[in-house]
């Protein structure tokens, strides 16, 4: 339902972006090939339009998942967002600025065999892990979600895979390790829009230890019982559902434990608009507009955003006796 998706109170990205970083729009177009006339493509054009190559596509086979039952910590009642609308509306800015570039360009571009996520730095048991490990290590678990952007809008999404606990409890971290980084592949042969300066790629984000050891914390492998689609983040990627959408790293290559707090991609970007924590806080507007509200797609009227994004039982505790408007 596009017509209903791309309404005019949708923040556009140069709302999202700091006005600096908005005038690289250009900039990303033009490494896009989506500027004006066939002279400024940056890329063959047949690598934009082209439909997903056989080889590229997630392979079949993909193993049983577990539905989540009534009774089950991760099951919601809540209407699930349309497949349809989650793979063509959503932001994966190596692909785009557009809500709907990632749909368009990620699936024929995106590599996703073979493909290893490399776990280094404060872990005893460092190891580079293939694919087809990560969908053997835990089994696999629809978790319906919501999902709430920072530019106030949100899905349902009946996401599958397992709790990143499973994977930080294999590699062992050290006393040491108190952060957790997460990184995304950055090739511009797969990925046009890191050629453009629009953000310092490839893109990262982090979270407290405890944060990622969250049973909530998923490894996120699948939606809708199938394999993740290239635009939301195939093969592998994060999703921390009490924290705004850009916390949630899409194909991730790398998984750095830290004693230090690293510094994200949007805190790069504009450090007074993206704080490290980004929990989900109607209380704390962004800079430049309100988080009180939220609009579901599909959705004409905004409904009220909740304190972390509704999971506040399962995870206000993380942060207690911190100041949220501080730590924001
Ligand atoms: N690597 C990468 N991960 C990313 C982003 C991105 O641009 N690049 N966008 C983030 C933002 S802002 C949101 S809202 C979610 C959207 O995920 P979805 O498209 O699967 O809904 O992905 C997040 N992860
Ligand atoms: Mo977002």
């Amino acid at each position: 339902m596009p017509l209903l998706i791309r309404r005019p109170s949708d923040i556009r990205p140069s709302e999202i972006t700091s006005p600096e970083h908005f005038s690289r729009r250009r900039e990303l177009i033009a490494a896009l090939g989506l500027g004006l006339g066939a002279a400024g493509l940056a890329l063959p054009r047949h690598a934009l339009a082209a439909p997903a190559p056989a080889g590229v596509s997630p392979p079949t086979g993909f193993p049983p998942v577990a539905r989540a039952a009534p009774g089950s910590p991760w099951f919601s009642d809540e209407a699930q967002t349309p497949k349809s609308a989650i793979t063509s509306y959503g932001n994966f800015y190596e692909y785009g600025v557009d809500k709907a570039d990632p749909g368009k360009y990620a699936p024929g571009l995106l590599k996703t065999r073979p493909w290893t996520v490399a776990v280094e730095g404060e872990v005893l048991k460092p190891r580079t892990f293939a694919i087809d490990d990560l969908l053997k290590l835990a089994p696999l678990e629809e978790r319906i979600y919501r999902l709430r952007c920072v530019e106030g809008w949100s899905m349902v999404v009946p996401w599958v895979g397992y709790s990143l606990s499973a994977l930080i409890n294999k590699v062992e971290p050290t006393g040491n390790a108190k952060f957790i980084e997460f990184v995304t592949l950055a090739d511009p042969a797969q990925m046009p829009g890191v050629r453009s300066p629009l953000l310092d790629w490839p893109y990262v984000e982090g979270l407290r230890l405890d944060e990622a050891r969250h049973p909530l914390t998923l490894l996120g492998l699948g939606l809708y019982g199938e394999a993740l689609p290239a635009q939301n983040g195939a093969p592998v990627r994060i999703v921390v559902p009490w924290k705004y959408g850009f916390k949630s790293v899409k194909s991730i290559v790398k998984i750095r434990f830290l004693r230090e707090q690293p510094t994200s991609t949007w805190t790069r970007a504009a450090p007074s608009e993206y704080g490290f924590y980004s929990n989900v806080n109607p209380a704390v507007d962004h800079p430049r507009w309100s988080q009180k509200t939220e609009r579901r797609l599909g959705e004409w009227r905004r409904r009220p955003t909740l304190p972390f994004n509704g999971y506040a039982d399962q995870v206000a505790s993380l942060y207690a006796g911190m100041d949220l408007k501080k730590n924001f």
